[in-house]
């Protein structure tokens, strides 16, 4: 038997991934959440239709959205992920003996106890960790109760569709940015430079207003749309000064210092209309 799950985010691209079996589909309060066993893939999380994570490809999205700001700031002590219920982030984020707090504020509890019981293989419990704290909740009003407290935010979300629409406008970059403390920095989900080009420029102009040393960077995943994934380098703090701070205890599976380079090199289309 072949089942295949086709995912159409864009209206005029389509991809596809070969299933063996689904291992969850349930409405929770906030969306439709399946957990299937793919052919290829490992277990993966789809949330409304979109592919999230798959085990065997994740780490170039979890890896590159956490040890680049981490790197950057280098003696990383408190941690704020928004989104990121999966625990991937959570996991990068707490190789850092420096860490002494990893909030997560994640609005739905089922996508925390579906991963705990699907993706432990790859991602352990990071749960379990006395450092990690889950605030089932908004970011939004976190973010704002909360002004000048995290060395790095990382915002791990959905794509900009329905509720996590806000989570790529401008007073959010504006809460994301008053959020961090002197010196800190900020990696987010930002999407896909062919399909995406103006709300990627959007966010970076918001970006350059809010912070002196913006960024777009890219990572591979195969099964994103366009086989890959940027994210925004948010900072006053420049992204290079990473480049010399060792990796945390632990097995990089995606990052290397060669990659870690490499990821802020842009196609010359997509830099010129960036950063024109
Ligand atoms: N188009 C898919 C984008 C998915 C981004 N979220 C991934 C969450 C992994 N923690």
């Amino acid at each position: 038997m072949s089942i295949w799950f086709t995912e159409e985010l864009h209206p005029y691209y389509r991809k596809g991934i070969r299933i063996k079996q689904i291992l969850a589909d349930e409405q929770t309060q906030y969306q439709h959440l399946q957990v299937v066993e793919t052919e290829f893939f490992g277990n993966a999380m789809i949330l409304d239709g979109i592919i999230q994570l798959t085990e065997r490809d994740n780490m170039g999205y979890h890896e590159m959205i956490v040890h680049v700001p981490m790197l950057a700031v280098g003696q990383p002590k408190r941690v704020l992920i928004v989104g990121g219920g999966d625990g991937g982030s959570l996991q990068q984020v707490l190789r850092y003996p420096s860490v002494e707090e990893a909030v997560v504020c994640e609005l739905d509890q089922r996508v925390v106890d579906l991963s705990r019981e699907h993706f432990a293989a790859s991602f352990g419990d990071p749960w379990a960790d006395p450092r990690a704290k889950l605030l089932v909740r908004d970011a939004f009003g976190y973010l704002e109760e909360n002004p000048g407290q995290f060395d790095v935010i990382i915002s791990d979300t959905t794509d900009p569709i329905g509720m996590a629409e806000r989570l790529f406008s401008d007073e959010f970059y504006k809460l994301l940015v008053r959020a961090l403390a002197p010196g800190g920095a900020a990696a987010t989900q930002c999407e896909q430079p062919y399909f995406d080009t103006a709300l990627i420029k959007q966010i970076y102009q918001s970006a350059k207003l809010l912070t002196r040393n913006p960024a777009y960077y890219y990572a591979n995943i195969p099964t994103y749309p366009g086989g890959g994934i940027g994210f925004m380098y948010v900072s006053d703090t420049p992204w290079t000064n990473g480049l010399t701070t060792p990796f945390p205890p632990g097995e990089n599976k995606y990052i290397n210092s060669e990659i870690h380079k490499a990821a802020f090199a842009l196609p010359e289309f997509f830099r010129k209309e960036l950063y024109k």
